[in-house]
């Protein structure tokens, strides 16, 4: 039997009390692993043990593959109304928002991001993305087509079948609800897979799921590393769509084993390196505001953190002495704290391979203009960070820091900026101010990204497809857009 893990959270933002297994859910069932190992989860803002969770392996998949296949058969797929798959999704929401302070308290534990902002962005928009896709559930609809002998022809989105998940760890909730939204609105079973550092809240949604009343095997969660479950989800050759969110250099194992094993259909949310562009005639005071949130927001582990700021050289001082005293305002501390802005980073792994990025920016021969440096002896607290003077070869400007450090960056006209701001292999998302509309959005039609936001950063909608150019990723998520992803089109002729 899986072990159960209690928390009592006494803080000011909230009281209360959270308990649940913390085995991996395979056919409506909390069970242990098959090897019935374990991993330590560790509280970001301390360095020390919340509980341990199961490490699932390769035959904890097949379990949940073998379940998820059952349910395919018999009770979803074809066999549940849209209007049936719509009231469970509508169960789920309403748990969801019942359990809205408990989620955000976990994540806020397990991730370190703030209490404020996990209940106001994560929690929410996830109840949100979820209750939108149960709107789906009841409208996904083909065609009627007119062949050239005249004869009828209509189209079928059918669920792809058993699918696999794989999430990241810098919005653990709001990643889940983004991929068994439209998996589970057009049909499908899943294997989701979240990530070993931040597998709270998705182990506990799996008994929202329960009480929504989902049949058994409609969605399985094996928690357990990348390298054992999520391997095996890739290679698995019964599941016949992966969709992960995660690292450039992971979405490319994913997409080699696909190609090894069954040609499994892939969709990748990848890295980014924004760049926000910052034009003289933009409202200063605005676009600091929004500079500021897009880098330094959720710790800067956003995929589309606007990590790359360009400002136009003729305010380029203005511009910097004001990021930098707002840099200086953001509060930094316990994710519960009341006015706390920045939590720790998610991990030591991540916290080291930050302070890396940064040493490699000083060697490199930029300047640190202000941070660089732990705050704080305990947890993985990094200072805001803004480097300057740096060439567009450093590793700073091209890689992805996935933390609290930007790079300011001058440009002279409209053509030099669209010209660094795509020189990058990523093409995620990207932000333009101006209050010259034509400018702003001339600027946006150039720039290769997914996204790109005019006097505003990060506004991410669950009705909005959002996803990448370039090696930032394939496919779209959310929005009407996200269905084709698990949906398969088939064609039926008929003569008469
Ligand atoms: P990844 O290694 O890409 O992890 C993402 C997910 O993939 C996790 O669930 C991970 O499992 C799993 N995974 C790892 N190796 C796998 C494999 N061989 N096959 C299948 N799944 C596998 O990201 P990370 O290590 O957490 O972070 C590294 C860097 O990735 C970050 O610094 C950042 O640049 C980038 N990143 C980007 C995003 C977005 S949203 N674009 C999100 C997170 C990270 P475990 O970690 O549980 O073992």
């Amino acid at each position: 039997m899986p072990d159960t893990f209690t928390h009592t959270f006494d803080t000011p933002l909230f009281k209360g009390k959270t308990s649940f297994s913390t085995g991996l859910y395979i056919d409506g069932k909390w069970v242990d692993g098959v090897k019935g190992t374990t991993i330590d989860v560790v509280n970001p803002s301390t360095g020390k043990l919340i509980t341990k969770i199961s490490a699932g392996t390769k035959e904890d998949v097949d379990l949940a593959v073998a379940a998820a296949q059952k349910a395919f058969d018999t009770t979803w797929g074809l066999e549940t109304p849209g209007t049936k798959r719509a009231e469970l999704m509508n169960n789920l929401g309403n748990l969801m928002q019942k359990h809205h302070d408990e989620l955000s308290a976990l994540e806020a534990l397990d991730n370190g991001k703030t209490f404020f902002w996990a209940k106001n962005v994560d929690v929410a928009d996830s109840i949100g993305c979820i209750k939108y896709y149960a709107g789906w559930a009841d409208k996904i609809q083909g065609k009627t087509i007119e062949t050239t002998n005249g004869k009828l022809t209509y189209t079928r989105h059918e669920p792809i079948g058993v699918v696999g998940q794989i999430i990241p760890w810098n919005f653990p909730l709001l990643m889940m609800a983004w991929k068994i939204g439209p998996a589970l609105a057009t049909g499908n079973c899943i294997i989701l897979k979240p990530s070993e550092f931040t597998a709270l809240t998705a182990i506990r949604m799996a008994e929202l799921i329960h009480e929504a009343g989902f049949p058994p095997g409609v969605v399985n969660i094996v928690t357990g590393y990348g390298s054992t479950v999520g391997q095996a989800i890739s290679e698995h050759p019964h599941i016949e769509k992966v969709a992960f969110t995660g690292s450039t250099v992971v979405g490319r194992k994913i997409m080699a084993a696909a190609a090894q094993t069954n040609l499994k259909n892939v969709t990748l949310e990848l890295g980014g390196k924004s760049p926000n562009i910052i034009f003289d005639d933009a409202d200063i005071d605005q676009a600091v505001k929004f500079a500021s949130h897009g880098i330094f927001w959720n710790q800067g582990q956003a995929c589309s953190a606007g990590s790359r700021i360009f400002v136009q050289e003729t305010i380029y001082d203005k511009f910097l002495q004001k990021f930098t005293e707002k840099a200086k305002s953001l509060k930094i501390g316990d994710p519960f704290g009341v006015d706390t802005y920045q939590g720790p980073q998610v991990s030591q792994q991540q916290f080291d391979r930050i302070m890396g990025y940064i040493s490699s920016g000083k060697e490199q021969g930029a300047t640190v203009h202000y941070g660089g440096k732990r705050e704080g002896t305990e947890g993985y607290f990094i200072q805001p960070t803004i480097f300057t003077n740096t060439k567009p070869d450093m590793k700073i400007v091209q890689e992805e820091i996935f933390g609290p450090v930007g790079v300011v960056i001058k440009f002279k006209d409209d053509a030099d900026v669209i010209r660094q701001a795509n020189n990058s292999e990523y093409g995620l998302a990207a932000a333009v101010f101006s209050k010259n509309i034509d400018r702003a959005l001339q600027v946006s039609h150039k720039l290769k990204a997914g996204t790109a936001w005019v006097n505003c950063v990060n506004q991410v909608h669950f009705q909005v497809p959002f996803g990448g150019y370039k090696q930032s990723g394939i496919g779209r998520e959310l929005g009407e857009y996200a269905l084709d992803n698990y949906t398969a089109i088939k064609a039926v002729q008929i003569n008469f």
